[in-house]
């Protein structure tokens, strides 16, 4: 049986490719559960100091697979609630809560809980020719993956609104415009700027990198004053770092720093 999601580990980071690019990486059961045992091994494993998500073939993610959800087949219609429960939302908590960062190459489209689990990670890089779809109001469902939450907070209602009643394909370019996602770059570029980007990122100082997301995750719900209290407790933890004490060393010596992650 081929892998549902290809995990690879150089360099500190983590490579997870979603597989299934005759279904446009559409999700099923195996390929949830692969995918979460991927980032959990991030969270696990101290080797992994940076994860690159993307898709095999033509597309990042078409989301669902609805060839699972066939109501032709008959049966009771599936709790999608229990689905989102019990796959989605643990995948989904496991890339914010994760320390680390996540850098996603959307390669092509990205649709459904394909688009949303995207612009969950933390810096999302997207092929020119790919496209983000709210694809969910076009069969009767609702935002999922943390899209309600993150598209609103990041694009404001009018356009969080328009993209999901409508289910207009964004294009990466407006995608980049609009601050979604952090950059659209030429197709034969995306790979390897996206590798690059997360290997810098595997050799920066990690503790301070999680705690600097952490943060900035924070923000959307907290207070000023919640937000100068952890501010005041993430720094106090970096500045106990190896990592930090390296830093100064190197910027007094002029030379690089070689960060261990610690
Ligand atoms: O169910 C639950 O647990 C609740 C959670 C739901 C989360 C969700 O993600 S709901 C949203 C599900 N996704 C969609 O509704 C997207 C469906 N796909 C599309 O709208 C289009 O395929 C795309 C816009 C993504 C791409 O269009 P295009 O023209 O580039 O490709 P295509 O020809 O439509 O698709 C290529 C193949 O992939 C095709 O198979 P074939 O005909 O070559 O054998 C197509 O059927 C297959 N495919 C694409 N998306 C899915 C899929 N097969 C199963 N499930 C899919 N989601």
């Amino acid at each position: 049986m081929t892998d549902t999601v290809l995990a690879s580990l150089a360099d500190g980071v983590l490579t997870l490719t979603l597989n299934r690019p005759e279904k446009l990486n559409a999700f099923n059961e195996e390929m949830h559960l692969a995918l979460r045992a991927g980032f959990q091994r991030a969270h696990d494993d101290s080797q992994v100091r940076a994860v690159l998500l993307t898709g095999a073939g033509r597309g990042f993610c078409a989301g669902q697979d609805l060839g699972d959800r066939d109501p032709r087949k008959g049966g009771p219609a599936p709790d999608l609630g229990q689905t989102l429960e019990t796959f989605y939302n643990p995948t989904l908590r496991l890339i914010r809560s994760l320390e680390k960062p996540v850098v996603c190459a959307v390669n092509g489209v990205a649709a459904g809980a394909g688009a949303n689990i995207a612009i969950a990670c933390d810096i999302v890089l997207a092929a020119k020719s790919a496209k983000f779809v709210q694809a969910f109001s076009k069969i009767g469902l609702i935002p999922d993956a943390g899209g309600s939450f993150n598209l609103t907070r990041i694009l404001g209602e009018p356009r969080a609104k328009a993209l999901t009643l409508l289910a207009e394909p964004l294009p990466a370019a407006t995608a980049a415009d609009w601050g979604l996602i952090w950059k659209a770059v030429e197709d034969e570029a995306l790979l390897p700027e996206a590798r690059a980007l997360a290997a810098a990122l595997a050799a920066g100082p990690t503790l301070g990198l999680g705690l600097t997301k952490r943060l900035i995750q924070a923000a959307a719900t907290n207070s000023l004053d919640q937000q100068l209290d952890l501010e005041r407790d993430c720094q106090r933890e970096a500045g106990r770092s190896a990592d930090y004490a390296e830093g100064v060393t190197a910027f007094l010596e002029k030379r690089k720093p070689e960060f261990k992650g610690q």
